[in-house]
C-alpha cells in the first residue's frame, strides 16, 4: 500500500515547482489515483490494446512508466511473448523504486528499465508505444519530433496509445477540481499543486494533439476515453 498523498496539505509562503522525486515517489500510487480520472480504466484499456495489437518477440515502450505501471499491465495482460519492455523515465527516484519493484515481482517477459529522458530514446522494433501521461511534461516544441520518432520505430500495424491531460473551458478545469475535492484534496491542496505544475505541465489542446499524430503519420486516430479534460488517444500505424 503506498501511503497517502498529502504534500500540498499545508501551506507554503512558495510553492516549490513539482518534480518527480522521492517524496512523489513515495506517494505516488495514491496521488496518481485520486488525481487522474479514470486511471484504472485507462490501465485496462490500454492491456485490451495490448492483447491486440502487442507481436511476439517485439518490443514495447512505456514512456514515462514511473513505477511501471503500464508496463506491468500490459506484461500481465499479454502472458509469456518473447516481448521487451522498455520502461523509461528520467527520474532516478522512479527508477530505482521500480527496480525495487521489480526485483521481488516475476514477469512474464522481460521488463527493461532505463533512467533516459525518452527523447533520447530511438523507438524500434514496436508493436506498440504508450505514453500514459508523459507527454504534457515535456517542452511543447519538442513534442511533434518525438510523435515522429515514435511513429518511426512502430512496425506496420502498431499501435501507438497516448494519455494526456489537455487545455480545456475554465468550465472543465472546475469540474475536474471538484473531482479533486470528491477524493479527499482540499482547496488549498488542490490550489497548490496546480501552482507547482504551472511551469513544467503545459496542455495542449486535442486538436493539437489529434493534427500532430496526424502529421507523424498515424492513421485511424481515435479518442477512446476521456474524462472532464483528460484523454486518453488511439492511433494506428
Ligand atoms: C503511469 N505512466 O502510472 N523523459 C522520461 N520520463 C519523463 C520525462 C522525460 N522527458 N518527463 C517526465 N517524465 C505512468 C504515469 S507520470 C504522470 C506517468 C503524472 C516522467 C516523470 O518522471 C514521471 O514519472 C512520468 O513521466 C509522468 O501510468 O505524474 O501526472
Amino acid at each position: 500500500m503506498s501511503k497517502r498523498d498529502q504534500i500540498f496539505n499545508q501551506a507554503y509562503q512558495k510553492v516549490s515547482a513539482f518534480a518527480f522525486d522521492e517524496q512523489v515517489v513515495s506517494v505516488f500510487p495514491d496521488m496518481i489515483k485520486r488525481s487522474v480520472p479514470g486511471y484504472d480504466t485507462i490501465l485496462k484499456g490500454i492491456a485490451m490494446f495490448a492483447m491486440r495489437f502487442v507481436a511476439d518477440g517485439s518490443r514495447v515502450y512505456d514512456l514515462g512508466t514511473s513505477l511501471g505501471a503500464v508496463s506491468l499491465t500490459i506484461d500481465q495482460a499479454i502472458g509469456q511473448r518473447g516481448v521487451d519492455i522498455y520502461a523509461v523515465d528520467n527520474s532516478v527516484a522512479m527508477t530505482n523504486e521500480l527496480n525495487k519493484l521489480l526485483s521481488s515481482h516475476k514477469t512474464h517477459n522481460n521488463i527493461l528499465v532505463k533512467t533516459e529522458d525518452l527523447r533520447a530514446i530511438t523507438v524500434r522494433q514496436a508493436s506498440m508505444v504508450v505514453s500514459n501521461f508523459t507527454l504534457q511534461f515535456l517542452p511543447p516544441d519538442s513534442r511533434q519530433a518525438v510523435c515522429v520518432g515514435i511513429y518511426q520505430g512502430l512496425q506496420p500495424n502498431g499501435v501507438f496509445v497516448l494519455s494526456e491531460k489537455i487545455a480545456s473551458s475554465q468550465n472543465m478545469i472546475d469540474y475536474y477540481h471538484g473531482f479533486k475535492k470528491i477524493n479527499g484534496y482540499s482547496d488549498l491542496e488542490i490550489a497548490q499543486k496546480r501552482q507547482a505544475l504551472e511551469d513544467s505541465l503545459k496542455p495542449d489542446d486535442l486538436k493539437q494533439w489529434l493534427s500532430r499524430l496526424e502529421q507523424a503519420g498515424f492513421h485511424t486516430i481515435e479518442v477512446w476515453f476521456q474524462a472532464f479534460n483528460f484523454v486518453s488517444i488511439v492511433a494506428l500505424k
